[in-house]
């Protein structure tokens, strides 16, 4: 397999939260960028999280996504620890559907920012998107890759609605 020149990492604080985080995983994957996907959790293995970003420095990850859901504090605990740029998306995983995760995610006070998505999936995928985006204005070849990916996108749109 060629090496990849840009890596990116995607954790989540539960396994559970997968199937949302997989569309980050996913959307980096289209652009061909390298990733590590991960399950940590900042209050139930918080060793490994100081122990990955270590890793994840001497690695030359470009950016970190974080995803949880509940009292959601892994973007911000990670942001903390690391220059990496800290990208978050809150999960709907409670009984109140996310909007203590976006809470909890978005509210950093200044001084360590966490970039947050939307809750959910389309955050997720958001969240590779805009990293892409940032990779992109120093990577010629990725850039035209997201064009193209814009211009598929809009293509797929239909002129009129049908049933
Ligand atoms: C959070 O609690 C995780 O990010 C997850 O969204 C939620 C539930 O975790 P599990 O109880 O399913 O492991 O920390």
């Amino acid at each position: 397999m060629p090496v990849r020149k840009h890596r990116v990492a995607v954790l989540m604080g539960s396994d559970s939260d997968y199937p949302i985080m997989k569309a980050a995983e996913d959307t980096l994957e289209q652009f061909e960028i390298e990733t590590d996907v991960r399950v940590i959790s900042a209050h139930r293995t918080p060793e490994r999280l100081t122990r990955f970003l270590a890793e994840a420095e001497e690695a030359g990850v470009a950016a970190i996504i974080c995803g949880a859901g509940w009292a959601a504090h892994l973007a911000g605990v990670t942001a903390a620890h690391t220059t990496i740029p800290v990208l978050g998306v809150p999960i709907e995983s409670s009984p109140l559907n996310g909007m203590d995760a976006l809470l909890a995610t978005v509210q950093m006070p200044g001084g360590i920012p966490v970039g947050t998505l939307s809750i959910g999936k389309g955050g997720a995928k958001n969240a590779a998107l805009l990293v892409v985006a940032f990779i992109a204005r120093f990577d010629p070849d990725l850039a035209k890759k997201l064009v193209e990916f814009r211009e598929a996108q809009s293509a797929k749109v239909p002129e009129r609605p049908s049933l």
